[in-house]
């Protein structure tokens, strides 16, 4: 428990140093003031917690050192952690196996928001937990996209399905559906090319890869989850909407959030959208996938220990 939340708060410093620096450099041991409430005000602005959240942070930690107006730091950073944790309430994804093997994955999003490595990252971590997982190379589109996928399943040993640049995805996706039920896989995990949910061909693209895993499977792929970009704040909120229009998301990867201080993204984008989010993406390691915790990230963000 203490290295996951170790990880996460190591993963998300940038955003940490943002707020916790408020809560506990800013007030540190000493009482609070209106002064100081500001710059936490700003701060949660800063790292993009949304009007809704800050407000509600904010009129909680207010109304309790108006009760109190000899309140700490620490007790404001203990307030403003159990606002984070009732907004996530229901926001944690607990990835489950479907009755007959294999569970399909279906990774999708925009362009670069992190879903191969999220492919080689997440089945790494499920053959770490002893299942058997292969991965199936759709991104036929750009460039290179498949060799990226092959030089992870070299480094990482994983088994891979691939064809060449240019192939039908929805056919490498049938191809490998078919060898992970030849071999009694668990977990299918399928990467797709990034693209603009406002291309309706690409979109066209990604339902023609579902109708043909259900030729296979009626309930492939189960999980058909958006990986999205967390240094780009709020703008995936309308991308999020679009995708699941037209592709039914059942979760949400938040990738990158090592690499920003705007890490308070990921409260908005559940709140408006209540899809689950499954994992985080907190750096470029295989090990840096984390099932997210809504009490870990609430901790981490205003500096409290595990
Ligand atoms: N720091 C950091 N970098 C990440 C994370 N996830 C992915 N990246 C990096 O983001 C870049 C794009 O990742 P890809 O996995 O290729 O993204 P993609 O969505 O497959 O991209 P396309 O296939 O081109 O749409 C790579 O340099 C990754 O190493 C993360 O959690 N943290
Ligand atoms: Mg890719």
């Amino acid at each position: 428990m203490f290295s996951i939340f170790k990880k996460f708060k190591d993963g998300l410093t940038k955003t940490v140093s943002a707020i916790a620096a408020k809560t506990h450099g800013l007030f540190g041991g000493r009482k609070i003031d209106l002064a100081s409430l500001e710059e936490l005000e700003e701060a949660l602005y800063t790292a993009d917690f949304g009007v809704e959240t800050t407000t509600e942070i904010l009129e909680e930690i207010k109304t309790a050192y108006r009760k109190d107006p000899a309140l700490k730091g620490q007790q404001a950073a203990v307030i403003g952690a159990a606002v984070l944790r009732r907004v996530l309430a229901g926001a944690e994804g607990k990835l489950e196996q479907a009755a007959s093997k294999p569970t399909v994955i279906c990774l999708i999003g925009v362009n670069g928001s992190g879903k191969t490595t999220t492919t080689a990252k997440l089945a790494h971590k499920l053959k770490g937990e002893g299942q058997t997982v292969i991965v199936a190379a759709c991104d036929t589109f750009r460039a290179a996209a498949v060799e990226q996928l092959k030089s992870w399943a070299d480094r990482l040993g994983l088994e891979i399905v691939a064809s060449h640049t240019g192939a039908d995805s929805a056919s490498v996706a049938f191809d490998a559906w078919r060898a992970a039920k030849a071999r009694s896989h668990d977990w299918l995990i399928v990467d797709t090319a990034g693209r603009l949910h406002t291309k309706g061909n690409l979109m066209e693209e990604l339902a023609k890869i579902r109708r043909v895993l259900q030729k296979n499977d009626p309930a492939a792929p189960q999980h058909r989850w958006l990986v999205v970009d967390g240094s780009l704040g709020a703008n995936s909120i309308e991308q999020a909407r679009v995708f699941h229009q037209s592709f039914g998301l059942t979760g949400l990867i938040v990738t990158k959030l090592d690499g920003t201080s705007r890490g308070g993204a990921l409260v908005g984008i559940y709140r408006q959208l209540k899809i689950p989010i499954y994992f985080i993406g907190l750096g470029e390691q295989p090990d840096d996938l984390q099932p997210f915790s809504a009490e870990n990230y609430a901790r981490a963000v205003f500096g409290l220990e595990a």
